[in-house]
Parts: structure tokens; C-alpha cells; sequence
């Protein structure tokens, strides 16, 4: 029956295909446009769950392989999963928060072979002191990893080392994972070396589209650029401008934000962000995500339905991405966290999209799912 199925898939897949040659629209030619595509369509369907290290640890437990906080809570694994690339940079084998770099390897090109969607972070070291991301007491760092500066030369080696790894992601036949790329988020804020602390605006600038031609120019093909400034609560078209990189150089406009004070501020900050950020988004062809967000340790049992949720409702936003679930600190959806039952129920009411809502799986006689035929 299934092999059936299949088999008509196939032949529909093939008859369109044809068609579509006879009269072109539009093709997508690269793996990052047939991402925007898929998330520009799948928001019209509902908002995506994402997490952090979804699959690495939780809050009772970590390391363990073939774990998931959330498919123990709701029977699915996110739509999005987040992975970190700090510690990269200087060939640690495990990355700054202790996870083995062959492990997001995996990791990453399973959750895309199951249909899943990818985004990756990068915190990495200072490059002018060699502190953490968080050391901003060099005032001097970005001027020197731009062209020209002392400490460039060594910041593109830290940039082959990314580009390198993200090389690597090539589950069949050559083809490139898509990646949702966010490099130097928060940047309105001041606690990274590349936030207001430690450069200009134009430096910051320079120094995204420096990173930015030197990815492309080794991964053309398979990039989403997000640019996700931190929670602002005030933006004006001109603040929000100063750092911008560019049209040309984003497609994804995220957000960043966490409730760490009291609910009331959060609903109110997040609203004014997202109510400048959506019409943004909207008026220069955007994709907008929550790009961040979470409650530390989930003191609140319905903050997913009460609080975020309301908040999100009236904006077109493709997915919301909890950090990570680390015993001492925890953001997502857990069986051990307090939210476990509001969030099963948001599940069940289609009120948050899981992996299986965006890639059904339909194993052929072989065992390969179908999300994997469509996607690879
Ligand atoms: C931060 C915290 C840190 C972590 C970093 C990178 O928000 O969770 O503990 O090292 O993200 O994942």
C-alpha cells in the first residue's frame, strides 16, 4: 500500500516536474532559496517549536544517545533544532558547552534527513584576548580581526575552521545541508566582543560582511542569514538601521528574547519589538523568527500558553526556538519541567508545529522515510 503510494507520489512528482519544464514560473535553484520557500509556506501553517541541543541533554539527564526532551514530552522531535559551533575556532573537539563536535555532525544531518530544519549559532572565543564571547574588555577586537588589522589573518583561520565543518554537512550525493546561519546575534546589546561595547556600528557592519563573503564564497549554496538582535522594547526604524547589515544580506530577521524580570515588561517589550520587527519583515521580504526565547528554569507552569504564545499570535512568525536544557539551566519543554502538561496541550491543539507536522513520515519497503526522499 505504501510502496503504492509512493510509487503515485513519484509519478505525480514526475508529471509536475515535467509540466513545470514546458512553463518555467519559478525555480528554485539553491538549497537556502528551497528553504525560505518551505518556511515562507509552512508559517502560513502554524508556528514551529524549536530547541537548542534538543537531542544532547535535558534536564534530568546528558550524553545519552537516541534522547530527546521533547519527543519524551510530545512524541515528536522540534521542527528546529539549534546547534553552537563556539570552540570551533580553536579545534576543541567537544564545543563550549561540552558537546562533541562529531555528535552535532550527526546530529545535524539526521534531523535533515528526517525532514527537520537547522539553524547554527556561533559563539566564539575573543579573538584579540582569547578570552570567552562574553570577554569585552578589548575595545580594539573588531577593528583587529578586519581586513588589515593584526589579529585578521588568525580570524580567518577561525573562519575556515566554521566554513570547513559546515562543508562536511553533506548527508547524499553531495548536496549541502541547509543551514540557518546566525552569526554575531545580539549585537544591541553589550556583553559580546562584536556588541556595542567593543565596536561602532560601522565596524560591525564590516565585520558581518567580511564573515558573511567569506562563507558565501565557500558555501554559496546552502545559507539562510539571520540577523537576530537581543529584546529592545523601543525600536525605531533608525535604531534598529544602525546595525543592520543590509537587505542584500539577510533574510531572516530574528529576535532574541528571554523573560528574565517580571512577565509584565517581557509581554510589553516583546510586543513593541515584534510589532516593529513583522512590519519589517513584511515590507523588505523577510522571513521573522523568535530566534532565542525561553524562561530560566520554567518557574511558570503556563508560560508557553498564557504568556508567549498571546504575544506571538497576531505576527507572521515561522518558529520560536527555546535554548537549551541544561541541568542548571533550562528553557524548553521537558517531562521535568513545570510547563510539561500546558505545552503537551498547546501540542495537541496545533497550537505549536513539531517535526512530523512538517515532514510526515511514510516509510517505503526499504525503510527510507519519506521526508528523506522529498528532501534530500
Ligand atoms: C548561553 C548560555 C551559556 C552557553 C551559551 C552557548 O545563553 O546557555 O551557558 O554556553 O549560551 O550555548
Amino acid at each position: 500500500m505504501k510502496k503504492t503510494f509512493l510509487l503515485l507520489l513519484a509519478a505525480t512528482l514526475l508529471a509536475t516536474t515535467s509540466c513545470q519544464r514546458e512553463t518555467p514560473k519559478f525555480q528554485y535553484r539553491t538549497q537556502s532559496e528551497k528553504l525560505i520557500a518551505r518556511m515562507d509556506s509552512l508559517r502560513t501553517h502554524g508556528l514551529l517549536y524549536g530547541h537548542q541541543d534538543d537531542t544532547f541533554y535535558g534536564i534530568t539527564w546528558q550524553w545519552d544517545a537516541d534522547r530527546s526532551d521533547t519527543r519524551e514530552l510530545v512524541a515528536d522531535y522540534p521542527a528546529v533544532m539549534g546547534f553552537d559551533m563556539g570552540g570551533l575556532e580553536r579545534s576543541e573537539k567537544n564545543n563550549l558547552d561540552g558537546v562533541p563536535f562529531e555528535r552535532i555532525e550527526r546530529e545535524i544531518i539526521a534531523h535533515y534527513k528526517r525532514g527537520g530544519i537547522v539553524t547554527l549559532s556561533w559563539h566564539p572565543r575573543n579573538p584579540a584576548t582569547n578570552g570567552s564571547a562574553w570577554d569585552v574588555s578589548d575595545t580594539t577586537v573588531v577593528a583587529s580581526i578586519l581586513p588589515g588589522g593584526k589579529n585578521h589573518e588568525r580570524f580567518v583561520t577561525w573562519m575556515r575552521k566554521l566554513t570547513n565543518f559546515m562543508k562536511k554537512l553533506k548527508p547524499v550525493r553531495g548536496r549541502s545541508v541547509p543551514i540557518i546561519l546566525r552569526p554575531f546575534h545580539e549585537a544591541n546589546g553589550g556583553w559580546f566582543w562584536w556588541g556595542t561595547k567593543c565596536c561602532t556600528d560601522e565596524q560591525y557592519k564590516r565585520l558581518w560582511a567580511m564573515f558573511q563573503d567569506f562563507v558565501n564564497a565557500e558555501l554559496p549554496n546552502n545559507i539562510v542569514w539571520s540577523y537576530s538582535p537581543n529584546l529592545q522594547g523601543n525600536w525605531t526604524e533608525e535604531e534598529f538601521m544602525r546595525r543592520y547589515p543590509g537587505n542584500d544580506r539577510v533574510q531572516l530577521i530574528g529576535c532574541d528574547a528571554y523573560q528574565w524580570e517580571d512577565e509584565k515588561s517581557f509581554i510589553t517589550q516583546l510586543d513593541a519589538d515584534l510589532q516593529f520587527l513583522d512590519s519589517f519583515a513584511h515590507d523588505n521580504h523577510k522571513l521573522l523568527a523568535l530566534t532565542e526565547c525561553g524562561i530560566r528554569n520554567s518557574p511558570t507552569p503556563d508560560w508557553w500558553s498564557r504568556v508567549l504564545l498571546p504575544v506571538l499570535s497576531p505576527y507572521s512568525i515561522c518558529y520560536c526556538l527555546a535554548w537549551r536544557n541544561w541541568h542548571v539551566e533550562h528553557f524548553g519543554a521537558s517531562v521535568d519541567a513545570s510547563t510539561a502538561d500546558d505545552f503537551r496541550e498547546l501540542k495537541a491543539k496545533r497550537k505549536l508545529l513539531f517535526l512530523k507536522d512538517i515532514a510526515p513520515q511514510i516509510y517505503d519497503a526499504s525503510g527510507r522515510n519519506s521526508a528523506e526522499i522529498i528532501w534530500l
